[in-house]
């Protein structure tokens, strides 16, 4: 037994479990632990009757029990974490203010947090709060158990074609619902999709290399392998959410084989991708989910299977039927 850094002094039955109650439970302890509005201080604001809601409390880091680190990046690490007051265990993101001044981050950082503080959708990494202290900014995101989807493709190779359609039809709903709120995500791969404790998916997007030492092929700048066409033209700000779209084709071969379609040397593969030169798919891969990968990658962004449609293309549809 790994304790993760956690004392053990506190039972684990706080953790919600699946279910109605645990939801209201989880939605409880995030009301709970959810920042001070910034403008209206002790709001009266009685929701029931006479039942009152309970005051906010300001956010720091002694509320939390910091346990093992999940992954580094550029800014910072993030730990496993567990808030005192309601045993609920959450991923802690510490960034370092030093090292954001001198990379003159400032403003991604606001970003970021403005972007995914108004995101709530259970493919998506879920977001909880955030405070600050002299030296670091620290971010309260959800805790995925199952650990990272890149790990779990590596240890079997590839994945069936119902194990990918399904991760597939997750994908697709997660970036259904972030283009919805105009947020395009622009660099999916199996590093940035972590695993919750039933091994649903949940997109997340460690930004420069937050997540533990893997032995991928990688630059300075990452990994060419996702990138679509326009996006390596270089006119900046010329592309689309269509990039989405793209990926989750790259994404769907990758599943499939355990390799990217346009791996290779760095200069050949932005070659390849530029001519959509693509290694073909194995023999053993079904018509359907060959169908399904040449209707997203496209050259042609207006021409890609729009988001909206990847759940009725027959090889989803096939893949994600309950009874069989
Ligand atoms: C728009 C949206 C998709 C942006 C989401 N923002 C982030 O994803 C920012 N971020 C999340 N940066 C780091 C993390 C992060 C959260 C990294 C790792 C974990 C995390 N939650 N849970 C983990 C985690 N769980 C693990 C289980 C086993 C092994 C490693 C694990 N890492």
């Amino acid at each position: 037994m790994t304790s993760y850094g956690l004392s053990k002094t506190r039972t684990t039955a706080r953790i919600p479990l699946r279910g109605g109650v645990s939801q209201l439970h989880k939605q409880a302890v995030l009301n709970r632990i959810r920042p001070a509005p910034l403008a209206e201080k002790s709001s009266q604001t009685a929701t029931i009757s006479h039942v009152q809601s309970p005051p906010y409390t300001q956010l720091h880091l002694g509320l939390f029990e910091i346990g093992k680190a999940l992954g580094k990046g550029k800014f910072g690490r993030v730990y496993l974490a567990r808030h005192w007051g309601s045993g609920y265990i959450c991923a802690l993101k510490v960034l370092n203010k030093d090292e954001i001044a001198r990379e003159e981050a400032e403003k991604h950082v606001r970003r970021e947090i403005e972007v995914h503080s108004n995101l709530r959708h259970p493919g998506v990494l879920g977001f909880y709060g955030w405070f600050h202290d002299s030296r670091r900014i620290f971010l309260i995101l959800e805790y995925a158990a199952g650990g990272e989807l890149y790990r779990v493709l590596q240890s079997v190779g590839r994945f069936s074609e119902r194990r990918a359609a399904k991760y597939i039809a997750q994908v697709a709903l997660s970036l259904d619902y972030l283009h919805g709120k105009n947020v395009m995500h622009r660099d999916m791969k199996p590093e940035n999709i972590l695993l919750g404790l039933h091994g649903e998916l949940k997109l997340a997007d460690f930004g420069y290399s937050v997540h533990s030492p893997s032995n991928r092929r990688e630059t300075l700048c990452g990994t060419l392998d996702y990138l679509p066409p326009e996006m390596l033209q270089s006119r900046k700000e010329s592309y689309t959410r269509a990039v989405d779209q793209w990926t989750l084709g790259v994404l769907t071969y990758e599943f499939l084989t355990g390799k990217a379609p346009f791996e290779d040397s760095l200069p050949m593969t932005r070659t390849r991708i530029l001519k959509r030169d693509m290694k073909p798919l194995p023999s053993f891969i079904s018509p359907e989910a060959k169908d399904f990968v040449d209707t997203l990658l496209v050259l042609e962004p207006s021409k890609r299977l729009p988001i909206k449609d990847v759940l009725h293309h027959p090889w989803i549809v096939k893949n994600t039927i309950l009874s069989n």
